[in-house]
């Protein structure tokens, strides 16, 4: 063991990050300003993961080379400045197909990675609580399952085809059963999570939920503690957050909602890692309005915009009432770019959560969102009644109040009673609706009231 290798053993922080070259490819349908900025990003992914990015390589082709992803020239000269440069790793930003995994790593004599592979590697060192453990696990499975099916299939028909088993083919066979039967484990660990889940949320029916959706760093959980006075994790890096953390906002003294901070989305999110998340995202999908933050200051902020609403409409939620919410205004360079956005975008809130501007406003517009569905209600409550009364003023909001000469049918006369004019949240018309059928059905007269 060498001096260097010594102290990394003694000291892991002080190891050297891995070097790596990230590689994309444009095609006629990917254009080169999308190729650049997923190849910045992924530099960030590969940053999290802890991997230090030397170089980066594109190359423009007809087509995916469905061998060896890039051209073989292009691989060549790949593996030459892998060789030169001693790189640890190159990531590729398109997933790999075993098929060309294989032949790649004939030429290119180092680790190689594609973008669901490093996603999952950032997932998994990420996770904290138990069910975020279950849920990247189950995804992890998933992506190596589909590798070796395929790899599967090609030995076995490599060797000779049915009924001739080669020991290669046992040993992955035995993989593929091992994994199989985790991944129906780590179904049903998830399985009853959702129940238990589900039955939390049940207790939550009544109240207001909103949930912070958007791209991956867009200031979610900033904007969650700034509104919540919470203290989530919040940090210049992607997926901070991979656990979703409900508190309470008070959007103004008598109004409170429940706010869900979850996992932000990225671009090319693997399919597989969307469906093991599905405990976590429940709290999307069934809260009554999302707020879609987005960081204004991203060169492509509309981009990451069409990728989170896609996410969306893979997860089944696609009707959702959703307020966006312009992030970061304080770091925009210049004053005119905010008004330009205001007039591209007359519905967004502008906000800076990290500074805490036009958080009264994101409250105020909120409120007025969730307010559009409000219904309204008339009700005559005969006066010994006063407890009925009081309960619509603790669960309604009472718009006017008076006493008027009303006459119940059936009745012979009429009778003094609380004319009250309340509005209510569509969640509890059920329930307050039930105690107005129990009123006598009240015609009012047109005697003047008494008092
Ligand atoms: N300048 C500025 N930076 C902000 C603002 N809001 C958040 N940030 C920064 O943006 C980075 C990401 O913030 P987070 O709140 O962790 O973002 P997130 O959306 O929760 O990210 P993930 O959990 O990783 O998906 C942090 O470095 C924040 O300090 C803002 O209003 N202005
Ligand atoms: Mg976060």
């Amino acid at each position: 063991m060498n001096a260097e290798s010594f102290l990394n053993e003694l000291n892991p922080s002080q190891k050297k990050p891995e070097t790596a070259i990230v590689v994309g490819l444009i095609t006629p349908e990917v254009s080169k300003w999308y190729v650049e900025d997923a190849l910045n990003e992924l530099e960030l992914l590969a940053d999290t993961a802890g991997a230090k990015v030397t170089g980066r390589l594109v190359q423009n082709l007809p087509k995916i080379n469905s061998a060896t992803y890039l051209g073989s020239g292009k691989i060549a000269e790949l593996a030459e400045w892998v060789e030169r440069e001693k790189t640890d790793m190159v990531i590729f930003d398109d997933d790999l197909s075993p098929m060309q995994i294989r032949n790649i790593e004939r030429t290119l004599k180092c680790k190689l990675v594609d973008r669901t592979g490093l996603i999952l590697d950032i997932f998994a060192s990420r996770a904290q609580s138990a069910t975020a453990k279950t849920q990247v696990e189950l995804a992890q499975l998933e992506y190596m399952r589909t590798r070796l099916t395929r790899q599967w299939t090609h030995l076995s028909r490599q060797k000779g085809g049915i009924g001739t088993k080669g020991p290669g083919e046992t040993q992955i066979e035995t993989d593929r059963r091992l994994i199989g039967d985790r991944i129906a484990v780590l179904r049903r660990k998830l399985a009853e999570i959702d129940r238990q889940r589900a039955t939390q949320r049940k207790n939550r029916e009544q109240e207001w939920r909103v949930s912070l959706v958007g791209y991956t760093n867009a200031g979610k959980s900033t904007l969650m503690n700034t509104l919540a006075n919470a203290t989530v994790l919040a940090e210049n890096r992607l997926f901070a957050t991979l656990d979703s953390t409900t508190r309470t906002v008070y959007l103004s003294p008598e109004w409170k909602t429940l706010l869900s901070d979850t996992v932000g989305f990225i671009r090319k999110l693997p399919h597989k890692l969307v469906e093991s998340f599905k405990s976590t995202l429940d709290e999307v999908r069934e809260s009554d309005v999302l707020l879609h933050v987005v960081d204004v200051n991203h060169p492509n902020f509309e981009q990451h915009i069409a990728v989170v609403n896609e996410t969306l409409r893979e997860l089944g939620v696609t009707d959702k009432p959703t307020l966006m919410v312009f992030n970061k205004i304080d770091a925009l360079e210049e004053r005119g770019l905010l008004m330009a956005l205001r007039e591209q975008f007359p519905d967004a809130v502008m906000v800076s959560g990290l500074r805490g501007i036009g958080i009264e406003e994101l409250k105020r517009r909120l409120q007025a969102f969730i307010e559009r569905d409000y219904v309204e209600r008339i009700a005559y409550f005969p006066m010994n009644m006063t407890r009925a009364v009081a309960y619509i003023h603790k669960s309604a909001e009472v718009l006017d109040e008076s006493y008027v000469m009303a006459q119940a049918r059936y009745a012979e006369e009429s009778e003094l009673v609380t004319r009250v004019h309340f509005r209510l949240s569509p969640k509890l018309t059920k329930e307050i609706d039930g105690l107005l059928d129990t009123l006598p059905e009240y015609i009012p007269t047109d005697a003047p009231a008494l008092v």
